[in-house]
């Protein structure tokens, strides 16, 4: 019976998610979900994509956290259209669902955007079981974390299509193995791509500006040949 109730409310997500994931196709709206546990650095790292990728797309943000829109006004300075999700007042869930994102794509202008990005909720685990109707999932791992996290926490390292491995500055000062840390990842999903960066210096930015770019000329080609 529990089952069943837990399939239940899969579905429904799934459902939803399909309906934002044909809003956001009609649109041509690439948008990217990022997950993480809490602190890796998502919301630096989407402060530095927005400042570099401003002034030649139109860039939207929704913003998941349990409390606070803290990160919504770190973004907001970029004068972008940012929507905060709270979820500590309808039960504190630690991950983002479809229905949350539908609410907040009815509160955004969807014409004038080009690249969503969906922050979501701090926690390794809970936001991998949720499909938002996202195009892609990145999961971000920051080195301090510990290179044994993807075998730890493998499912939404098997759901992601990016693995972003943030705070490389740091890689001197930490007894860590980025190696391993790479292998881990592999060994959990060997398709997995992966971009070394870090937010504070803006080294590796740059890569993962052009992975944004040609996944949004893949879908606008795509959106072509579907005729929508
Ligand atoms: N040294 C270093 N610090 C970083 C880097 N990226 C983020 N930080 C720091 O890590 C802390 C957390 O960064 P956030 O961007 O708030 O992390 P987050 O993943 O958005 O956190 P939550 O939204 O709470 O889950 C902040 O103090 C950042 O300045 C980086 O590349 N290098
Ligand atoms: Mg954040």
């Amino acid at each position: 019976m529990k089952i069943k109730v837990l399939k239940d409310v899969l579905k429904a997500n799934d459902t939803i998610a399909e309906e934002n994931r044909t809003i956001l196709r009609k649109k041509g709206i690439l948008t990217l979900n990022l997950m993480s546990s809490p602190g890796a650095g998502k919301t630096l790292i989407l402060e530095k994509t927005v400042e570099r990728l401003k002034k030649d797309f139109k860039i939207g943000v929704i913003e998941g956290d349990v409390s606070t829109s803290n990160d919504a006004r770190r973004l907001a300075r970029y004068d972008i259209p940012v929507i905060q999700i709270n979820t500590d007042s309808i039960g504190g869930a630690c991950h983002l669902d479809a229905n949350m994102v539908k609410e907040a794509l009815g509160s955004l202008n969807l014409s004038s955007i080009q690249i969503l990005f969906i922050e979501n909720i701090g926690n390794l685990i809970c936001p991998a079981g949720f499909d938002l109707g996202e195009d892609k999932k990145i999961i971000v791992l920051s080195l301090t974390e510990g290179e044994d996290k993807p075998v730890k926490y493998p499912v939404a390292f098997r759901k992601a299509d990016l693995l972003l491995v943030n705070k490389l500055d740091l890689l001197n000062h930490l007894d860590i193995d980025l190696e391993l840390l790479l292998k881990n990842s592999r060994k959990v999903n060997p398709d997995l791509k992966s971009i070394q960066l870090s937010a504070r210096t803006g080294e590796g930015i740059d890569k993962w500006a052009q992975w944004i770019k040609k996944n949004l000329d893949l879908k606008k080609r795509r959106s072509g040949a579907l005729g929508s």
